[in-house]
């Protein structure tokens, strides 16, 4: 055997393993993030655009919203509590719940995100 033909034996049963077990791992962690959501699961990443304290109102760029079937957009909603939004700046990542009030979207549990 050359080196070449040395290696290119080499590489393809290195290949031979590591697809099907690449592949085992896929399959258990999807399994798992199905049979245990975390609670974390529900919140909602954004990126705060603009704070209104005075109407108690964030304009936020948020990602895809599962629970209500919205896609991300950047939108205004009501906060829950007007002085959680004292602490914002706009530009700050955030992670926060979204709940359904009548027909007006109003945020909760606004936390900073990394
Ligand atoms: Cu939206």
């Amino acid at each position: 055997m050359t080196p070449l033909q040395q290696m290119l034996a080499i590489a393809a049963l290195t290949l031979g393993t590591a697809v099907p077990i690449g592949g085992l791992a896929q399959t258990a962690t999807d399994h798992h993030a199905h049979a245990a959501a975390p609670a974390s699961a529900d919140l909602t990443e954004g990126e705060v655009k603009k704070v209104d304290l005075a109407a108690g109102k964030v304009t936020i760029k948020h990602g895809p919203i599962a629970s209500l079937d919205m896609p991300g957009m950047t939108m205004v909603f009501a906060a829950q509590d007007p002085a959680a939004l004292a602490q914002l700046q706009p530009g700050d990542k955030i992670r926060f719940q979204v709940t359904l009030e009548g027909k007006k979207m109003v945020v909760s549990d606004i936390q900073s995100a990394p």
